[in-house]
């Protein structure tokens, strides 16, 4: 496999579940991806040092998800010029909204791009990231243009598929 171009970090292995989204949507468009486990808490020093070299090693967006007091996309993000996505996740008694304030409430100065809570976000993250790398590369571009198309199709079947069984 080439070496990896987007970046995915989880605060727990409990994350996984949720961050599965984003990795099948980098396998569904053939992106290189590496998956990490470290936490803005637990592992500081394992945070710095992935946030610090993930350049140098050729990643070009860094996809964090977290949950709780979810610092891991922020703490990222103030160790790195790398764009960074956050994924706050539903893990908490409070069902995200503190992961979500968390990573999105950032200081003037260091950006996150947030994402909804949970699945959704973990998708959309990839699909961003990948927009992002579309920017420089013509078939990654096209390939975005027909998945949407395909999710265009898709509603109207539904659609389809709808009226008909109301009809019925
Ligand atoms: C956060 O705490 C993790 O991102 C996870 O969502 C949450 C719970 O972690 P575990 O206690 O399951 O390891 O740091």
């Amino acid at each position: 496999m080439s070496e990896p171009l987007i970046g995915i970090l989880m605060g727990s292995d409990s994350d996984l579940h949720v961050m599965n989204e984003a990795i099948g949507i980098l396998e569904e468009f053939s992106i290189p991806f590496e998956v990490t486990v470290a936490s803005a808490h637990r592992t500081p020093e394992r945070v710095a040092e992935y946030a610090k070299g993930a350049r140098d090693r050729g990643i070009k967006v860094i996809i964090a998800g977290a949950g709780g007091a979810a610092h891991l996309a922020g703490v990222v993000a103030s160790m790195t010029i790398l764009p960074v996505i956050g994924v706050p996740i539903d893990s908490s008694p409070l069902n995200g909204i503190d992961a979500l304030l968390s990573t999105a409430q950032m200081p003037g100065g260091i950006p996150v791009a947030t994402m909804a809570i949970g699945r959704a976000g973990a998708k959309n993250a990839a699909l961003l990231a990948v927009e992002i790398l579309a920017i420089t590369d013509r078939e990654l571009y096209s390939k975005l243009v027909s998945y949407r198309k395909a999710m265009t199709e898709d509603v109207e079947e539904r659609d389809r598929r709808v009226k008909e069984d109301v009809s019925s």
